[in-house]
């Protein structure tokens, strides 16, 4: 059996999609939730850390990071990543849709006031990749299921 370690700070960010797949699929996986101070004495372990940056996730003695990497990976190994190229191209524009949000959002939380006047045009942009992506019969963004 595969052994899976999710190396992350104890808190959602860029880690929660990955537990998520995780725990939908009712695959067993090492929920590594790092303290800062444990974080800041195992950054520069290049075989763990290799870009002194979390999340990773170790796949047996194989190690993957970047955040939307792994979840792919783990999507496609847990079945959540479509079942053909054009249900995949409708799961990755959701998920780089979501990737634009977030980047607008972490703008508001630490910018200036100026930034919140662009929620409402945030908004209107994941309803419109909603409606565009959305399988209206299913619930789903896909014909197939749940998906990443
Ligand atoms: N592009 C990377 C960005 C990773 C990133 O910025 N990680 C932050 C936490 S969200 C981090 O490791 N910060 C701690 C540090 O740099 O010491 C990804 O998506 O995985």
């Amino acid at each position: 059996m595969v052994k899976y370690t999710l190396n992350y700070f104890d808190t959602a960010g860029r880690a929660e999609a990955i537990r998520l797949m995780f725990h939908a699929a009712g695959v067993d996986f090492n929920d590594n939730r790092m303290s800062r101070e444990e974080w800041l004495e195992n950054k520069t372990d290049g075989k763990r850390f290799p870009l002194h940056q979390m999340p990773t996730l170790e796949v047996d003695d194989n190690v993957i990071c970047q955040s939307s990497a792994i979840a792919r990976f783990v999507a496609r190994e847990l079945g959540f990543y479509g079942n053909n190229s054009l249900e995949q191209a409708v799961i990755d524009q959701v998920c780089e849709t979501f990737s634009d949000i977030g980047a607008e959002l972490i703008k508001i939380i630490f910018g200036g006031n100026d930034e919140e006047a662009k929620v409402p045009e945030i908004f209107l942009i994941f309803k419109s990749i909603a409606k565009r992506s959305a399988n209206s019969q299913k619930h789903f963004f896909t014909a197939c299921n749940l998906s990443t």
